[in-house]
């Protein structure tokens, strides 16, 4: 509780207390909202204001939006909010045109489960929960300009995101141009021949589904049939970001399996390059580049051909190591792979070893029933099967084409369909996973890399000179590997079986969701089930209203199950007679029934802050421009500043990043990259209490006492766990709010440590920064009277003054660079060296003081600048500035004797070490010239005061 009593208020009617505090922080978050203060103008459009707002340096500052989700917020939630608000205000204080807002992403799985768990309408619910949070938002005093706030649920928000959809769908990746094109540009090529078909037949002579299916092998979005992760459990198929390494769902935590489905996909592949190297100019924490990479997986190497003896078509694989060609002693394909069926001999081949037919009578039998088994187990398990390595012979052997030699073709699951070409050349001497194979199949290893001496019984897979690698035409024997490998593929190239190149880890990013939370496709079926795009006309195609909208899920365990659409059961509006304006006259469609993934709102919603209204574009050039195109140091362009949690790491950091890229390709925006200087933000984490048994006690009813933890009398154990309801710790802001006020919450999470690591919740902690703000508050008004004390006339003295300079320099540097707890131990220094002081405050040092404090606690210092006589708020007013010659620390004198007489005086700093003492008194020319040429024996040096030399 508040620790102000009534006596005490009695005694000290005008103190802060949380009733002033409250009263001063409505009245200010009133002030702001009638006046705007923090609409940031633009140089055009509805949104254009104040030139010489404009005409400043712009800071575009953003958080990742919340998910209006149904707990409502805790003091979790808010770190990373109030933080972007102090880096807004600090900037708009040191004249910058700062875009600062908020909006929330509304569509998707939270919002639909909880929808479906309390039996109301995703929107009804979702609504609901937005306005309570923008409530709880409002109390904490975030500086947003409200104009530019919106939920992707919007119809006039997901126009957008739908009308992206289609420039995405109408566009294809031209590999020379090395950019995304309009797919009609491709169209015409085909047209007048100058760019042949894939199977070479004439444009004109293809049918319309004909032409479709053609064009669908290039279209950025395009719907395929294919392996993808479905999720029984939720009820819809799930983005390969969105399954766990243990390939389970994100969210959920259910088993995922591979099923054969017609689905929407991004060609995200195209830029895998470029989401690489464009990294490299971001301003992002190196672990989040690093996770991208790794995710986007670039390997470089070879495809290389073998001859499969009897058969006309060879096996291509993918390989990293060329230079082990030599080494090859046998091939896997995996299981999946298309060449297994018109590999597979009638009969085993004479003499085949017994360890490799599975016991089975043919290959046939023994491919057959190794898929079965092959077909239960997931990707991951696959991987990680350790030493344990299964397969079997297919039958056929395929020639080494660097050797001649025949090596046998196998069948295993520890090689992936969906990698590389999904066929290795296996080389046990130089591969752990092949060695395994080789020593469980009895095959042959031939070393290709020379390894260490002694090195016996396993795969060497590090540097050395290569060894046993000649033919007639081709000698590696001595070469290092990277010289070796060049010359393998150089050689490769030359024959015509192979060539150096580039895969990646990366896949195509799986679109569409079975839900009804989500943003309809604008995308229809004629009879013949070819797709056809709306026209922008139709845009939004609105979600529409259902009586049914829960997803059909199904027992999690059942892979033997397919997804169906919420959106399907509604006949009414799936089947729809329309003109699409193409010449083709009104005629019966069928709409695309899944939607889109949560993702699709959150790729580009910082483009629509900037031109929120805009109904003719998606975002008006010159605004773009304004707030997101390159400059000086960010070449890519970009939003200043963009905090949120690291776990979106590959999710929608590298979606919204493939977005902003298209749309750059195709001219919508000048920034190539959504988001120049990226941060994390820690967690707040809070202490769980258990009982005996396990189970989580309330945290508010527990008492601490002889070192130990009590609830009802019984001792209970703490640990450290996340925030939230379900642990029974979850602290809301709103108590905090009302116990300390807003201010005093803003300056608790920001002191609490650096800004991006995380940090135990401690509401017994809270009381420290309110009563920094009570002696703020009684350093600049009388407690008893509400008078402001400072003095106009008097000068401060010479340390007060020091001190401040200090405090500028040091909170300007903390402030710029989100050290928010070092700034807020800087002001507390500075509060406290004036309390100790006692007395009247100059007002030359309470106005910079207030302004300093002003990011982090901006009601209390409104309200101390209004009482200090100015008008308006000081949301624009000046952040002080530092005087350099005060901010270096007084000088002390040095006095320096030669045998005991004082022969100099030196201005010093004092905390200046003896060896820089010495030899600047030795250097001083007084000291020379009464030196003389007398041989210095001794120099006795007392820093920072005295040198006493002895000649
Ligand atoms: C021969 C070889 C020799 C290989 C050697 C490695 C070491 P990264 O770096 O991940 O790209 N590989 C290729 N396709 C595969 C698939 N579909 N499933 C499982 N393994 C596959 O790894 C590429 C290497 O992994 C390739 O290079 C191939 O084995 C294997 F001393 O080829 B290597």
């Amino acid at each position: 509780m508040s620790e102000t009593t009534s006596a005490a208020e009695t005694a000290a009617p005008h103190r802060y207390t949380a009733a002033l505090a409250a009263d001063i922080e409505n009245r200010w978050q009133d002030f702001w909202e009638a006046d705007q203060t923090f609409a940031a103008p633009n140089p055009t459009g509805d949104l254009a204001g104040d030139e010489t707002l404009v005409a400043r340096p712009k800071a575009f500052i953003m958080d990742m939006f919340p998910y209006p989700s149904g707990a409502g917020l805790h003091v979790g939630h808010p770190l990373g909010y109030i933080a972007t608000d102090v880096f807004a205000r600090y900037r708009r204080m040191t004249g910058h045109n700062v875009l600062h807002t908020l909006g929330f992403d509304a569509f998707g799985l939270p919002a639909e489960q909880y929808a479906v768990q309390t039996g109301t309408h995703p929107r009804a619910s979702t609504e609901a929960n937005m306005e309570n949070m923008k409530a709880q938002l409002r109390r904490l005093g975030l500086g947003h300009d409200t104009r530019r706030s919106f939920a992707t649920i919007d119809p006039e928000y997901y126009k957008w995101t739908q009308w992206i959809f289609l420039q995405i769908y109408n566009s294809w990746y031209d590999e020379q141009a090395d950019r995304a094109r309009p797919i009609a540009e491709l169209i015409a090529a085909f047209a007048d021949g100058s760019r042949p078909t894939p199977d070479g037949r004439d444009w004109a002579s293809l049918s319309p589904a004909e032409r479709e299916s053609v064009l669908g092998g290039f279209r950025l979005a395009y719907a395929s049939q294919a392996p993808v992760n479905w999720c029984p459990g939720l009820g819809t198929v799930l983005a390969n970001e969105e399954v766990t390494s243990d390939g389970r769902s994100e969210r959920g935590n259910f088993p995922v399996f591979k099923a054969n489905l017609r689905q929407w996909n991004m060609r995200i592949t195209a830029y895998a390059d470029r989401l690489i190297s464009d990294l490299d100019a971001l301003d992002w924490p190196e672990a989040i580049k690093l996770q991208q990479r790794n995710w986007i997986g670039r390997s470089e190497g070879a495809r290389v051909d073998f001859a499969v003896e009897g058969h006309d078509e060879p096996i291509t694989v993918f390989t990293t190591r060329p230079d082990t060609l030599f080494g090859a002693t046998y091939m896997v394909l995996a299981p999946e792979h298309p060449l297994v069926d018109t590999i597979v001999p009638a009969a085993w081949p004479q003499d085949t070893n017994q360890v490799w037919t599975g016991g089975a009578a043919t290959p046939a039998e023994a491919v057959e029933a190794y898929r079965k088994q092959a077909s239960s187990k997931s990707d991951v398990e696959r991987q990680t099967e350790g030493k344990n390595k299964t397969g079997v012979f297919s039958g056929a052997y395929a020639v080494n084409p660097l050797n001649g030699v025949k090596i046998p073709v196998f069948v295993a699951d520890y090689v992936l369909m969906g990698y590389g070409t999904g066929a290795i050349m296996a080389v046990p001497g130089q591969d752990e996973r092949d060695w395994e194979f080789a020593a469980a199949f009895e095959l042959p290893v031939i070393r290709t890399v020379q390894p260490p001496q002694g090195w016996e019984g396993e795969a060497y897979t590090g540097q050395g000179p290569a060894i046993n690698s000649a033919n007639d035409e081709l000698d590696l024997n001595g070469l290092e590997v990277a010289e070796a490998k060049r010359r393998t593929i150089a050689f490769l190239e030359q024959r015509g079986i192979g060539e150096g190149t580039v895969n990646f880890r990366l896949r195509d990013w799986l679109f569409s969701r079975q839900r009804y939370w989500g943003e309809p496709f604008p995308i229809v079926y004629d009879e013949d089930g070819t797709a056809h795009a709306l026209p922008e006309s139709m845009l939004p195609l609105e979600l529409p209203e259902v009586e049914d909208y829960s997803p059909r899920t199904f027992d999690p365990d059942d892979a033997d199950t397919e997804p169906e659409t919420p959106l399907s059961r509604n006949q009414d509006w799936v089947n729809v007679e329309l003109d699409l304006g193409d010449g083709r006259g009104t005629r019966r469609y069928r709409r695309e029934t899944n939607t889109m993934p949560n993702w699709a709102g959150s790729c580009w919603y910082e483009l629509r802050y900037l031109d929120p209204h805009n109904s003719e574009k998606l975002v008006d050039p010159a605004i773009e421009q304004y707030w997101m195109g390159p400059r000086e140091g960010q070449p890519h362009g970009g939003v200043d500043l963009y905090v949120g949690g690291a776990e979106h790491a590959v999710l929608h950091l590298l979606y919204a990043r493939f977005w902003s890229k298209v749309l750059f390709d195709l001219g919508h925006v000048s920034s190539v990259e959504p988001f120049h200087k990226l941060f994390n933000q820690g967690m707040i984490q809070a202490y769980v209490y258990r009982d005996s048994r396990g189970f989580p006690v309330p945290a508010t009813e527990v008492e601490e006492r002889d070192g130990g933890y009590f609830w009802q009398g019984e001792a209970v154990r703490r640990e450290l766990g996340k925030m939230g309801k379900s642990l029974k710790n979850a602290v809301t802001p709103d108590e905090i709010c009302a116990e300390y006020g807003a201010d005093t919450l803003r300056l608790y999470e920001m002191a609490m440590g650096p800004l991006d690591v995380s940090r135990p919740w401690d509401t017994r902690a809270v009381v420290g920064q309110y009563r920094l703000l009570q002696r703020l508050w009684r350093n600049v008004v009388d407690e008893a009277t509400g008078e402001v004390t400072v003095t106009d006339g008097a000068e401060p003295d010479e340390a007060t003054l020091r001190a401040l300079h200090k405090t500028i320099d040091g909170v300007t540097g903390d402030l710029a660079g989100l050290r928010f707890n070092t700034a807020i131990a800087k002001i507390t220094e500075l509060n406290n060296h004036l309390t100790k002081a006692g007395g009247p405050v100059p007002r030359s040092i309470a106005e910079p003081l207030v302004l300093l404090i002003a990011p982090l606690a901006p009601h209390v210092a409104e309200e101390l600048w209004r009482r200090l006589g100015h008008t308006g708020s000081l949301a624009h007013a000046d952040f002080p500035v530092a005087d350099p010659a005060l901010v270096q620390d007084e000088a002390v004198v040095c006095v320096v004797q030669i045998k005991g007489k004082v022969k100099a005086r030196l201005e010093v700093p004092p905390a200046i070490a003896d060896a820089e003492l010495e030899a600047l008194a030795l250097g001083d020319p007084a000291v020379v010239a009464a030196l003389g040429d007398a041989a210095v024996r001794k120099v006795i040096v007392r820093a920072p005061k005295l040198v006493n030399i002895v000649t």
